[in-house]
């Protein structure tokens, strides 16, 4: 028999493990043939449930009763012939269901992602609305949630598209500048046309450059604690998270490593890391720690810097974190006799108490730091990029366009116009998509 199989694909498209039902998703050419092998007559009405014995090569014994539904090419999610099996949950039913659907030779089990590329390669969806269905199967939070279900609604397809056609309507005057003499333009059109591409200009950039909200919303917000050695920062850590996740001593520079952990803060997901007690190492490994510490300041979108209440002195690398835009937890409020006699702290900075022994503030600050993302993130109205994949195509788009004003012949200005217009459409995935489509599905797990 011809190899018919290549082309028809499945996959458990509902989560695996025990279930009441599990959807088993076919799409390709012999959807509805495959339904016929497995005893499914007659076919039923597009778009209507029906309830047939499933049967092992069409006429063998019942396997299970399922819910079949069927959505002709092309209105289906992926454009293609798609037919579900709503099967019974359970390891065994699945396992002969699979088999079933393998011995009819009329299908293949589906690749990573490959319903969803399909969707793509058929035009039913954009990469950014593909990333954003990728998003929102993977969304833990509900701010996640929101951010995914937007972009797979389209907003950044709109806002990216929207300036593609601007950029082609504008490619259309750099082109009559090299095909037309000045005399013969409309007076003033040079100016006009590099007056909308600096307009663009700004807009884009002013897309890139706010805070990476997008990026925070979806991969957590990141917070590390810093401090002095020994102030307690390992100890926090397992106070909030309720477990005993970081190694805790009275040896100062017991951390080495960044540990990181993930917390779920007023609906938005958030990396904690723990970092090593900046001091000046004593040896090579401690060294080690105290980089990676900075590094992890540096990409920090907050910084908690933790003192101890009774120990005024203060590491100058420690000094240098404390300013307005971090926030200051004082520890060891337990071993305070009525008297903080930490170090000293600049007038503006007000301080959170608390005690990673007895718990004490531990409320506050989960307050406190709720509050302060609530403020950085929830006001995301406008649409965000989330993925570097996106800033990098826009910086590019922008590094040509600013290029066009100060182009020496209409020539140039056309190309600079033309390298923008390419960097826009990678991201939806209008132009050059072979090299981007495997790191777009790459994120995608079978069935979707
Ligand atoms: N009394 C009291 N002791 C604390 C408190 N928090 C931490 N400690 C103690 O302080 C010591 C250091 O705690 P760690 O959590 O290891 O401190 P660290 O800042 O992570 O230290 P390094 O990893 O060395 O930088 C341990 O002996 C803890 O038990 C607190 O709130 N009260
Ligand atoms: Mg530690």
């Amino acid at each position: 028999m011809a190899d018919t199989s290549t082309d028809t694909i499945y996959a458990l498209s509902s989560g695996a493990g025990l279930a009441g039902v599990s959807v088993v998703r076919v799409s390709g050419a012999y959807a509805d043939a495959l339904l016929t092998s497995l005893g499914v007559s007659p076919l039923p009405e597009a778009r209507y449930a029906a309830l047939h014995k499933l049967r092992s090569d069409g006429d063998g014994p019942v396997i299970d009763q399922a819910l079949i539904l069927r959505f002709p090419a092309p209105g289906s999610f992926t454009g293609e012939d798609v037919a579900e099996l709503h099967v019974h949950g359970g390891r065994a039913v699945l396992a002969a269901v699979f088999d079933a659907i393998s011995a009819t030779g009329l299908a293949r089990h589906a690749e990573p992602g490959e319903f969803t590329r399909r969707a793509f390669e058929n035009g039913k969806l954009d990469l950014t609305a593909a990333e954003g269905l990728a998003d929102l199967v993977a969304a833990q939070t509900d701010a996640q949630r929101r951010l995914a279900l937007r972009q797979y609604d389209g907003v950044l397809a709109d806002l990216y598209e929207g300036w593609r056609a601007r950029l082609i309507d504008l490619m259309g005057y750099a082109e009559a500048e090299i095909d037309f003499s000045d005399e013969e333009l409309p007076e003033g059109l040079k100016a006009a046309t590099e007056a909308r591409i600096a307009v663009l200009n700004a807009e884009i950039t002013q897309h890139i450059v706010v805070e990476k909200q997008g990026e925070y919303i979806r991969s957590g917000f990141p917070i590390v604690l810093l401090g002095a050695p020994n102030v307690g920062k390992s100890s926090i850590l397992n106070s909030l998270t309720k477990r005993d996740v970081a190694i805790v001593s009275e040896v100062a520079g017991t951390t080495r490593d960044v540990i990181e952990i993930h917390l779920n803060l007023g609906g938005f997901s958030v990396t904690l890391s723990d970092t090593a007690g900046m001091r000046e190492a004593s040896n090579a490994i401690e060294a080690e720690g105290v980089r990676r510490a900075e590094q992890r300041a540096q990409d920090a979108a907050l910084r908690l810097v933790v003192l101890d209440a009774t120990d005024s002195t203060l590491p100058e690398k420690v000094r240098a974190l404390i300013t307005d835009e971090c926030i200051v937890v004082v520890n060891k409020a337990d071993l305070l006799n009525g008297k903080y006699t930490g170090p000293e702290l600049p007038d503006e900075i007000v301080p959170i108490l608390v005690s990673a022994e007895t718990g004490a503030g531990l409320e506050d600050l989960l307050a406190r730091l709720t509050g302060h993302i609530r403020d950085r993130l929830e006001t995301f109205e406008a649409p965000l990029p989330t993925r570097q994949r996106h800033r990098d195509a826009l910086a590019e788009a922008n590094a040509a366009l600013a290029n066009v004003a100060d182009a020496a012949y209409p020539e140039l200005a056309a190309e600079d116009v033309r390298v923008a217009l390419r960097a826009l459409g990678r991201i939806t995935g209008r132009v050059d998509i072979d090299e981007i489509l495997d790191t777009v599905f790459r994120d995608f797990c079978i069935g979707k």
